[in-house]
């Protein structure tokens, strides 16, 4: 009987402990299942894990696998490795280029351009190669460069030949303020970019010359806040005065003038006789905005692009792209640049709108188109990955800077 009592007690014993060591085994089993999914959480996605290509990022996930106690620490580990990630490294503009690092036929013709000095162009300044901190060169563009419009009360367009035809309202009332705005440049690197959205979706957009927005929606977005075109235009594009391409925002027009003269003398001589253009779409359009550009403002701008250049730069006026770009900062807080620093679609291909290829185009020829892209990548406050995979610079406006 004793005997029986006993048995029935040791089954009944190994029963609750089978039943214990179960349950045990299912907790433990269930918790590292838990670690595991959090650890799978900290994670990069596959195409991230490609460009961080650092040992630490490796470590992180090669452990977290193994036991709960290793689980553990892989975890923590991961938290901690996660903000540090190596950054990769992307191959963008050097802000140091020069046109004897860029190809002979370039070096050539800036060679010529320095001889011609078409515009007489005898610049007096410090430098060349001064070197300013991002912020002081900021301010010195904000202090020195002068973005204003000819007004009707400038000699000679205060004279009844030209009354009426210049807008009443002040450009300043007219364009502005903005918080973000988009400047468009239209190299040829911007076809199949998708960046149509993004560009929209500023405050207002920035256009040069005859860059269309029609058939290239996806790439290059659809709003035209401003078109900055060249007198070159206005004066020789026979579908100017018809074209509804034009019709669209708030028009600027600049001309070169010879190296800092005034109002009357330019107009006398300028580069391009736009003027008769100019009246007759005004007369067209009175209502659409149509602003003179003063000649002195990319004379202003040279002189410093001049200033910080440790080269000679060609004695020619700014691109319309520089000039828009100084343009918006004076009336936006922040400036997103598209492919005027080419990105990973960098190709010599001109335009995103016609099949013309050119390297000039990109590096400059004409224009000190190299040197005003070495002044934007210094003054990037974005990163070399946006302008990687975006051909995007971004600048702080001179609206709320400090100087
Ligand atoms: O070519 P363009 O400019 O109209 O381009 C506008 C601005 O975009 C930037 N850009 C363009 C192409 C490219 N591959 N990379 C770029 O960075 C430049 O900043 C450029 O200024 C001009 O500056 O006004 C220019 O105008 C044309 C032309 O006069 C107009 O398109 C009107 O037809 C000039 N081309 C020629 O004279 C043949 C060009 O040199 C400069």
């Amino acid at each position: 009987m004793i005997h029986t009592n006993l048995k029935k007690k040791f089954s009944c014993f190994i029963l609750v402990f089978l039943l214990f060591a179960v349950i045990c085994v299912w907790k433990k089993g269930n918790g590292y299942e838990a670690l595991t999914l959090q650890a799978k959480a900290f994670q990069m996605p596959k195409s991230q894990e490609k460009v961080a290509m650092g040992p630490a990022s490796q470590a992180v996930f090669s452990n977290s696998k193994q036991d709960l106690k290793e689980g553990i620490q892989s975890l923590s580990y991961s938290r901690v490795t996660a903000k540090v990630k190596p950054q990769p490294s992307y191959q963008v503009w050097d802000k140091d280029s020069t046109y004897s690092k860029v190809n002979p036929r370039l070096l050539k013709i800036w060679r010529n351009y320095l001889n011609m000095n078409k515009y007489k162009v005898s610049y007096k300044g410090p430098g060349p190669g001064v070197k300013f901190s991002v912020e002081a060169l900021r301010c010195h563009l904000r202090d020195r460069v002068n973005v204003s419009m000819i007004e009707a009360t400038d000699f000679p367009f205060n004279t009844t030949e030209w009354e009426g035809y210049l807008p009443k309202e002040n450009f300043r009332t007219k364009a502005g303020p903005w918080h973000r705005c988009a400047v468009v440049s239209s190299a040829g690197s911007l076809k199949n970019s998708q960046l149509g959205r993004e560009i929209d979706n500023h405050d207002a957009v920035l256009r040069f010359n005859g860059a269309p927005t029609d058939n290239f929606q996806q790439d290059v977005g659809t709003k035209t806040t401003i078109r900055l075109m060249n007198s070159q235009l206005v004066t020789t594009e026979k579908r100017f005065l018809k074209d509804s391409l034009y019709t669209e925002g708030i028009l600027v027009v600049w001309d070169p003038s010879v190296y800092h003269v005034d109002i009357p003398k330019w107009y006398q001589k300028p580069d391009y006789n736009f003027f008769e253009t100019y009246k007759s779409y005004r007369r067209l359009h009175p209502s659409q905005p149509f602003y003179i550009l003063k000649p002195q403002m990319p004379w202003e701008l040279w002189d410093i692009i001049q200033e910080i250049s440790p080269d000679l730069i060609q004695p020619n006026p700014p691109s319309s792209g520089m000039l828009g770009i100084i343009m918006m900062m004076t009336l936006c807080d922040q400036v997103d640049i598209y492919e005027f620093l080419p990105s990973k679609r960098k190709t010599d291909v001109c335009y995103y709108h016609q099949k013309f290829f050119d390297s000039a185009c990109t590096m400059g020829a004409y224009h000190p188109l190299l040197f005003e892209k070495n002044m934007v990548k210094h003054l990037n406050e974005g990163t070399d990955e946006d302008i990687y995979l975006f051909g995007k610079a971004t600048l702080s406006g001179f609206r709320n800077i400090r100087c």
